[in-house]
């Protein structure tokens, strides 16, 4: 059946672990052939004649050379991850071994599989849907309890059902304007306008909540930029080390230590925040590697999600410069008062919501981390709502809003039915587009090539 499905005839093979020495290693075929090669390297049992779900330890042998002694599981279609027959061959970890064994299943007639390519057979065998396959690319990269939990609920069809169930609604109501049609001589009415109007509000601010919620999406699966800006000598460096935990960039008492940026990642509540030290911003006599420094730190400035502004509150004459500096800011900033410790009194007058620290002492260190969660992270991290992570997505869902107002407008307007029709026909395509019942080949190349390979 995978033959005509997919239009695929051929066999697959990829590493499925990590390139490099390990104790095992697991090398996985997909396709018509897949038993067959391994049955040919394989002479303790006849794989052809096995159960499907089962394994079966032995050597694997090539023209009388024991290339390894390994376990071997079958997976007979369709009861498989791919929907084809799968064999997965664990053998020891060795990248000779595996490069071995990888080179003469090809000899045999399986070809190298592309990134992702055993998930999008997945998905063109109707295993998984589109967000569903999408989801496992952002299972294998989470790197946080937040980021693995999304993309667990959506790999379980959360995002998808939530769709299926607008698409339910609107798919119920087309057939209804479409038996209208049918009768166009009769004049007759079998969809109620009004309640249309109610459902196409209904399905619209549900789209409205999934865009809103990619905010959240974005931020825990990608986490948040944050450039660490300030004078020269104002602690910017000590607060990375602080913040890390670590003595990881370079601290002295002589302005200009910083050169060139440094990037690091904090754990915060299970958001994952990219701090970027920057060179010290200053004017006047400087040499030209601090100026490009300096070039950077703007840069990283502009390109960051929120700006950690630090001022020195032991050298308080030109704060008005850094204030100046932070008003023309276009972005959220968190302002920070450091070396509280270095002065008796506060002189001059600061912002309201300014942080008065000292780095040094790692004093109010946690008010930051607060600052920073609350600043970056609008909504609730552990919602059991639908969170939006993939730009694509939004994508999809921005057309679809648009060709919704498109029907409200039209109902208002009370355009004809076969008029109506047709933007409900496209809003239900941007739907599809989602989950991958509307999909192009270009489109599913371009998804499935963000993969691992073997995956
Ligand atoms: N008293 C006091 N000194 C501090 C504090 N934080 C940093 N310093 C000192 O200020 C000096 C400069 O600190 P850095 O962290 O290198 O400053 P920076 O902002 O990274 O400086 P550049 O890299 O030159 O831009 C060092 O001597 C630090 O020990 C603090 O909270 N209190
Ligand atoms: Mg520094």
């Amino acid at each position: 059946m995978h033959g005509s499905l997919t239009g695929w005839d051929d066999t697959i093979v990829a590493l499925a672990t990590a390139p490099g020495v390990g104790a095992i290693a697991v090398i996985r075929l997909s396709g018509q052939n897949a038993i067959n090669i391994v049955d040919e390297l394989f002479p303790s049992r006849k794989l052809n004649e096995q159960q499907t779900h089962t394994i079966h330890v032995g050597i694997l042998k090539y023209k009388n050379e024991v290339l390894d002694e390994v376990v071997v599981s079958l997976y007979k279609n369709p009861k498989s991850y791919t929907g084809e027959d799968i064999v997965e061959i664990s053998c020891h970890g060795s990248p000779f071994i595996q490069e071995k064994i990888i080179e003469i299943i090809t000899q045999l007639g399986a070809r190298i599989a592309k990134p992702g390519e055993f998930t999008q057979r997945a998905f063109l065998n109707g295993k998984l849907d589109l967000t569903q396959a999408e989801a496992v690319a952002d299972l294998i990269a989470s790197n946080t309890e937040a980021s693995r939990n999304t993309a667990l609920k959506n790999i379980r069809g959360g995002f998808s059902n939530s769709l299926a169930v607008l698409r339910e609604e609107l798919i119920k109501f087309s057939a209804l304007i479409e038996l209208e049609l049918d009768f166009s001589q009769e004049d007759v009415e079998f969809a109620d306008r009004s309640t249309f109007k109610n459902l196409i509000q209904e399905i619209s601010n549900s789209t409205t909540q999934l865009l809103n919620s990619f905010e959240l999406g974005n931020v825990i699966k990608n986490g948040v930029q944050v450039a660490i800006i300030g004078k020269p000598n104002a602690g910017k460096s000590t607060l990375l080390n602080v913040l890390l935990n670590e003595d990881r960039a370079i601290v002295s008492a002589i302005a200009g230590t910083t050169r060139d940026t440094i990037e690091e990642v904090i754990n915060i509540n299970g958001v994952l925040f990219r701090m970027m030290d920057t060179a010290g911003i200053r004017t006047g006599k400087i040499d030209e590697i601090e100026q490009i420094g300096i070039g950077k730190s703007i840069q990283k400035a502009e390109q960051a999600d929120v700006v950690l502004y630090i001022l020195d509150l032991s050298n308080a004459e030109d704060i008005s410069t850094d204030l100046d500096w932070i008003k023309k800011l276009k972005k959220p900033y968190i302002i920070i008062a450091n070396k509280v410790d270095a002065i008796d009194k506060i002189q001059i007058s600061l912002p309201d919501e300014t942080i008065y620290i000292s780095a040094k002492q790692h004093d109010n260190i946690d008010a930051i981390k607060h600052a920073l969660l609350s600043k970056a992270v609008k909504g609730d991290l552990n919602t059991e709502n639908i969170i939006v992570t993939n730009a694509r997505h939004v994508d999809a869902l921005q057309k679809l809003k648009t060709s919704l107002n498109d029907i409200a407008q039209g109902l208002n307007d009370n355009i004809p039915g076969d008029l109506l029709a047709l933007d409900i026909r496209q809003s239900l395509y941007y739907l599809g587009t989602i989950t991958g019942q509307v999909t192009n080949d270009d489109q599913l190349d371009f998804i499935f090539s963000k993969f691992c390979i073997g995956k």
